[in-house]
């Protein structure tokens, strides 16, 4: 046989194939052809045919056009709807440009994505009124602009806020540049911007959902989580980090849409490749229902008459780059290189002409194929959703940008491209006011508002609404439950962990607000003595416990189960705190004020997931962080990746943080108590990070009066008994190293006679906040004179002071200008090691001799002890002189 006679027999084989498999799937269905073809895949294997893996599926859109419902609203008003908010959502960001050069926005984002949003404005997406609860959106955070655009259009915003557009600070009422909760707390719910902090997020929000209705909380089983992605967003390890969770918890309350344009910032996503079945593969893996919506409707008569399958063949062999390239070209170019390839691919289109070519559509900006597979997410049961929707960025910005590769950057329009976007988009503008981009609003009683208007009447409201005031206020327990921390422990030595961890037990068993209580650990419970917990409230597991642990007659066994109290996350810090989130905004999104407590390994907390503690702050949550086996030698043997002497440092710059380094178990209780009044009494959007750590010491009673100073910060501990000496060293101690400024106190008083203070601080950023608080007051107001706090409890006191932390030195550093005197600040700068606590403390330089030492050399720089007499305290406490400076070793 010659060539062409193989090839044509093969033709022919294919044809006889397909028409029995078209026979059998008209006749008893798609499931009988699934049936077939996996037998056919058995019977090839069986006689040594390899088939390749895959999880894909052809380049086509998943729902078939004759499965598509029929559009339930009206297409044209719809259009009209969403070209007015292309225009306005442009506008914006082109005047704002103007106004201020360099202010940015984004255009080509919103452009992309405006299908997506409006078939879910006007179909999906419920607000907070209706039966359900309302929908959880997470809105992708560059196509801000459109998102404010239909609120100006709903009449909730005006055309003066879209005049300030990322003009906060020049007006009363400047919209903020991306969602922030902080900065439009009636109006953002969740922050996204920071990319791939929006699925995680929102995986998390699902679960909780959950958990909710699984604990008897709050019945959310009609709510639906939507997230919107960018496709280059998903190379963010957040993004896809967390999704086998969304499967394996069967989260068919979570719809992830994620807008394709292939292209992210700087040029195409997957130029080389298909960013869409890229993700299939992996979603589809991951036990995710996928659903592709890739090609517009115009494309299914081509496909219907595509019955070799070339037309599929050619979709799944051109990769992103060129699907790019065909955006920016006219159709001659399109009907060369796309369908030149193949003769019967030129038959199919030989009816087009060049311009029919290049409008033909993409999925993504087609309502009627975004209807359909929203529709069908939004009934799927048991697994989540992920739509693949291909879009073009920049869609309609022509030559300023669309599919280019600067589009994502464009933000200034000329006048001729400001003509040809409302040309195209037929927006009543007139040639002489274009060139002012004037924003364009219908009368109210126009078709267009009158129709948006009703669809969100229908939908229970508007979205995004943020409703942080609904929440009934917890009742916190009284100084009575308080009180056992405030007497300390006796002889019996124990760690501010385990006095933590009692709290926390005693807290889940109160009547008022236990069930309030959301403990969430990252597989760290053990590590925190907490194990108790497991069978007293039990470990959250939606399907319950269908096994039989193996520690099933132990008292502690680990117990979950459908109603469990504990979010048991896995070894996932991004995770849990997605999961303290939920919780800690449970009072705005479900006007629910739950009290999470994440406990961690302090080192990889803010370390590891700041910039998702950043967007809890932006978010308002509340509740308490816990960092646990924290300070640089506290924490020994671990080692250098494990100790931890940063976050306190990087805590620090959290506006809405409290920060506290407690030492004693009544220093925690204050601070806890303080908080939860604060947070959920008097529902201040503030959280809170207490580190917590393993050293075991006896937990003295609380000194009288000494509440105020631990909540703001610091209070005298120990005054001096020695009260003859001249000289005088006031020792300021954090944590567990406060244990060794009270030895070092011992010491300066017996040996070298110098009188002695001990203050406890529990918090230099709250001192540092207030102080810099009072001082700003103080130059806009000369005449003022506030005292900071630090300043007024020290302002009685002279003679030198040393600081020692587990933490760096910077973070004592941050109050220095306040203390009265010489200063000197001990401190764990440097890599962790592993070894005891003594040797660390001794190579770190923060124990009880160089405390001495410290509070001496201060006292010999102000010319009280001579230099001499330090250097023989130095031999005689056995410091080694010539020792590098743990720093740089
Ligand atoms: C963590 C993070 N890194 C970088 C950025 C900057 N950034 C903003 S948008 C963008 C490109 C987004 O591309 P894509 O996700 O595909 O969204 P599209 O605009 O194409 O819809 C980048 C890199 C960011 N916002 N967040
Ligand atoms: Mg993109």
């Amino acid at each position: 046989m010659t060539t062409e006679d193989i090839k044509k027999q093969s033709e022919l084989e294919n044809k006889e194939w397909l028409e029995s498999l078209d026979y059998i799937l008209h006749n008893q269905g798609p499931e009988r052809v699934t049936e077939l073809l996996r037998k056919l895949q058995i019977y090839a294997q069986e006689h040594g045919v390899k088939i390749p893996f895959t999880a894909n599926t052809p380049y086509i859109n998943t729902i078939p056009a004759d499965k598509q419902p029929v559009f339930p609203g009206s297409r044209e008003i719809e259009r009209r709807i969403k070209s007015i908010l292309r225009w306005n959502a442009m506008a914006m960001v082109v005047r704002a440009n103007r106004e201020l050069s360099g202010i940015g926005g984004h255009i080509s984002t919103y452009a992309s994505a405006a299908t997506l949003y409006e078939v879910g404005f006007n179909h999906f997406f419920r607000g907070k009124n209706d039966p359900s609860g309302g929908d959880i959106i997470y809105f992708q955070g560059h196509a801000a602009p459109g998102i404010y655009a239909r609120a100006m259009l709903e009449g909730r915003i005006s055309e003066d806020d879209l005049k300030n557009f990322r003009r906060e600070l020049s007006s009363d009422r400047g919209l903020s540049s991306y969602p922030h909760p902080w900065l439009m707390p009636r109006f953002w719910e969740y922050p996204t911007v920071s990319m791939g902090l929006g699925p995680i997020m929102s995986i998390y929000q699902a679960r909780f959902n959950r958990y909710l209705e699984d604990r008897g909380i709050k019945d959310t089983s009609k709510q639906k989580i939507w997230a919107f992605l960018g496709d280059g967003e998903t190379d963010e390890p957040e993004s896809l980090g967390a999704i086998t969770l969304a499967s394996r918890e069967k989260l068919d309350n979570l719809i992830f849409v994620i807008n394709c344009n292939l292209q992210r910032l700087d040029g195409p996503v997957r130029g080389n490749g298909k960013i869409i079945q890229e993700l299939e593969a992996i979603f589809r893996g991951a036990g995710w229902n996928v659903i592709k919506v890739i090609w517009g409707g115009d494309w299914d008569p081509l496909l219907t008459k595509d019955e070799d399958g070339v037309l599929v063949e050619r979709m799944n062999e051109v990769v992103d780059g060129q699907f790019q390239k065909y955006t920016v070209s006219g159709g001659d170019v399109i009907r060369k290189d796309f369908f030149g390839k193949d003769p019967r691919l030129e038959e199919l289109v030989k009816n087009y002409s060049d311009e029919q070519l290049k409008k033909l559509k993409r999925g993504g900006h087609d309502p009627d194929k975004v209807y359909a597979a929203y529709k069908e997410a939004f009934i799927h049961k048991g697994s989540p959703t992920v739509i693949l929707a291909q879009t073009i960025k920049g869609y309609g910005l022509g030559e300023a940008g669309e599919g280019k590769n600067i589009t994502h950057q464009q933000k200034k329009l000329n006048e001729q491209e400001l003509r040809e976007f409302r040309s195209r988009f037929g927006i009543p503008i007139s040639d002489e006011d274009v060139a002012d981009a004037p924003f364009y609003r219908p009368s109210s009683d126009s078709e267009e508002i009158k129709y948006l208007m009703q669809r969100r009447k229908e939908l229970g409201g508007f979205v995004p609404k943020r409703d942080g005031d609904s929440s009934p206020a917890l009742k916190i327990p009284g100084n009575e439950f308080f009180e056992e921390f405030y007497k300390g422990n006796g002889e019996r030595e124990v760690a501010t962990t385990m006095a933590f961890v009692h709290l926390l037990t005693k807290l889940l068993k109160d009547k008022e607000i236990g069930k309030n209580i959301v403990p969430i650990v990252p597989d760290e419970a053990r590590t925190f003595g907490m194990e108790s917990l497991f069978r007293m409230v039990g470990i959250y597991s939606h399907v319950g416990q269908i096994y039989e642990p193996v520690d099933k007659g132990s008292l502690l066994y680990y117990k979950e189960e459908k109603s469990g109290q504990i979010l048991e996350e896995g070894i996932t810090e991004a995770g849990s705190m997605s999961s303290f989130i939920a919780a800690g905004t449970a009072y705005a999104t479900h006007g629910i004020n739950m009290v999470p407590f994440f406990i961690f390994y302090s080192m990889f907390g803010f370390q590891r997931i700041g910039d998702l503690i950043w967007a809890a702050a932006d978010s308002r949550t509340r509740g308490f962080l816990v960092g646990g086996t924290a300070g640089r030698t506290t924490l020994s043997g671990e080692g250098l990746q494990h100790q931890d002497g940063n976050s306190h440092i990087l805590a620090l710059p959290v506006p809405n943080l409290k920060c506290y380094d407690p030492a004693f178990a009544y220093e925690i209780a204050v601070i806890v108590k303080d908080g939860m009044k604060r947070m959920y009494e008097n529902q201040e959007d503030i959280f809170y990070y207490l580190t917590v750590m393993n050293e075991t010491y006896v937990m003295p009673p609380m000194p009288q009066g000494s509440e105020e100073g631990i909540l703001k910060g610091m209070y005298k501990y120990s005054a001096s008994k020695n009260k003859k000496s001249k000289l005088k060293a006031h020792l300021f101690g954090s944590g567990t190293i406060l244990n060794e400024s009270i030895k070092a106190q011992k010491i300066l008083e017996e040996k070298y006679n110098v009188s002695t203070d001990v203050w406890s601080v529990t918090s230099y950023k709250e001192l540092y906040m207030d102080a810099t608080d009072a001082e700003r007051i103080n130059m806009l107001n000369p005449e003022k004179k506030v005292t900071p706090y630090i300043s007024s409890i020290l302002s009685g006191e002279s003679g030198v002071f040393v600081a020692a932390s587990d933490y760096v030195k910077a973070l004592p550093a941050a109050i220095a200008k306040w203390v009265p005197g010489e200063f000197y600040i001990l401190g764990t700068d440097g890599f962790g090691r592993s070894d005891g606590r003594y040797q660390l403390r001794d190579f770190f330089e923060v124990d009880h001799r160089y405390i001495t030492v410290a509070a001496l050399y201060a006292l010999s720089k102000e010319n009280k002890v001579k230099a001499s007499e330090v250097e023989k305290a130095i031999q005689d406490l056995g410091l080694k002189q010539n020792k590098p400076n743990p720093v740089k070793v």
